[in-house]
């Protein structure tokens, strides 16, 4: 008789003093992680030999709901007024200039070090806002999924899980106005669309720890029978990105062409759901604020860079008060920090408001405690994944540094507060993804070269150098 042997699927075991768990914090858990994947949590364990001990509390890592990679290559360098008007406007104009001069190469090479630096701040997977698609002029690259395979690259070689939205940009303005040329680099007919998409699928298909998502850019972008004819031709499940209502002006433009505002204009034409990630939803009158909460949607903040583009304050205790789901995105890059976002979202509302704590629930009035963990749930279901240290999770997970006495002195339930609103410094000293370590005491394995390559990419395409 022949005996037939099944392979044993190997377990990696970890062990952590404490970790924040689904369920709140624990004491002495471990971690039972096979193919990516964790298989069992157990708390109040004893360390097994063979686990690998984990140096310090463990938190799961987030979902980054929203970028532009290539914007990266610009931050920080378009603060400089050059008219008394500067604005969200005059800093696309400078973005445009930008967009002529980035070859793939160029764009493989700042999405690399951008999603180190992710990795290294606690973001685990990326939904990358993909619109630059084309040669300068407009040209069609040979393999229209040139740039995508950039991204695809880029998010591979560093290890973060990517939740790839191929845009839709077809017009400069609401009512199918024509594009400018600055935008040529974006533009598709839904049907160059469509095809760009199955082909990015395609391409997805060999990497089964990416995902892939519908994207319209704005409401500004597409017409109605865009809309509609993308989403009759695309998967039933696949999350849908838009921005929207980022901008006043935004909101002028489109109650001028339509007698609505841009949230009640989608959720009247097209209607919303779970499915939609609704990017900034900075500007919402009361029934549109109630309209995504009834519908389960995400609105995807990005805190830091809406408040360096002067959009606004985004209702966050409202939207918190009628349900509603968000998420977090660094979107143009200027901050690659957890802190930073969630800490200039509580600001932003204590600014406006006059008044202490605002962002919080009955059931959890620690603020750091519910920005993470709307931010970690709002992330999840907007890039299409599972994150979160429970059974059936990818088994992505960071350990913050114990020798910081902010880390190390803390009571677990002030923790997360401790780290939100009173740290400084990076503490996130080890993070893992799919089961594999990304970094390592604070460093990333690729990162001298690759920071190499991108200061040149920054001197060639900024300085002229
Ligand atoms: C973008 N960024 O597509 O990169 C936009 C600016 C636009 C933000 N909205 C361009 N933050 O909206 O037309
Ligand atoms: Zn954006």
């Amino acid at each position: 008789m022949i005996e037939t042997k099944t392979k044993p699927t190997k377990s990696d075991l970890y062990f952590a003093k404490r970790a924040r768990l689904a369920t709140g914090w624990a004491n002495n858990v471990v971690l039972d992680v096979q193919a990516g994947v964790i298989r069992s949590v157990q708390s109040d364990q004893k360390c097994p030999a063979d686990a690998t001990l984990l140096s310090g509390p463990v938190l799961p890592t987030l979902a980054n709901v929203h970028s532009h990679a290539f914007q990266r290559v610009m931050a920080g360098a378009a603060e400089v007024c050059l008219n008394p008007n500067d604005s969200f406007w005059s800093w696309r104009d400078l973005m445009y200039k930008v967009v002529q001069k980035l070859t793939p190469e160029d764009a493989r090479i700042i999405a690399k070090q951008l999603y180190i630096d992710m990795l290294k701040a606690g973001y685990s997977q990326v939904g990358e806002f993909h619109y630059l698609h084309h040669q300068t002029g407009g040209t069609p690259y040979h393999d229209p999924t040139e740039m995508a395979q950039q991204l695809l690259s880029a998010a591979n070689d560093s290890g973060i899980g990517l939740t790839l939205l191929p845009v839709l940009y077809s017009h400069s303005g609401f009512g199918g106005q024509a594009p400018t040329s600055g935008q040529a680099r974006f533009i598709h007919s839904t049907d160059a669309y469509l095809a760009l998409y199955q082909a990015c699928d395609a391409l997805l298909i060999a990497q089964p720890q990416h995902q892939l998502g519908v994207c319209f850019h704005s409401l500004r972008a597409v017409t109605q029978t865009q809309i509609e004819a993308v989403l009759k031709a695309t998967p039933e499940q696949a999350r849908v990105h838009i921005h929207i209502a980022e901008q006043q002006k935004e909101v002028q433009d489109c109650v001028q062409w339509s007698g609505q505002r841009p949230v009640a204009w989608l959720q009247e034409h097209i209607g919303l759901n779970s499915r939609w990630c609704l990017v900034h939803a900075t500007h919402l009158d009361d029934s549109e604020l109630q309209a995504i909460a009834r519908s389960n949607a995400v609105a995807g903040l990005c805190p830091t860079t809406e408040a360096n583009l002067g959009d606004g304050i985004f209702p966050g205790v409202a939207l918190e008060q009628a349900g509603g789901r968000w998420g977090i995105g660094s979107d143009s890059h200027v901050s690659l920090s957890i802190v930073e976002e969630l800490r200039t979202l509580e600001y932003s509302q204590r600014l406006r408001d006059q008044q202490r704590n605002r962002l919080y629930r009955v059931t959890q009035p620690h603020v750091g405690d519910y920005l993470f963990d709307q931010a970690l749930h709002g992330g999840n279901q907007a890039c299409d994944v599972t994150l979160g240290l429970q059974t059936g999770s990818r088994a992505d997970f960071m350990v913050l540094d114990d020798t910081h006495p902010f880390i190390a002195a803390s009571e677990s339930h002030d923790l997360l507060n401790r780290w939100l609103f009173a740290c400084q410094d990076n503490v996130i000293k080890d993070v893992f993804v799919f089961g594999k370590q990304v970094v390592k005491d604070f460093q990333h394995e690729q990162e001298a070269e690759s920071r190499r390559d991108f200061a040149n990419v920054i001197k060639r395409v900024i300085y002229d150098a």
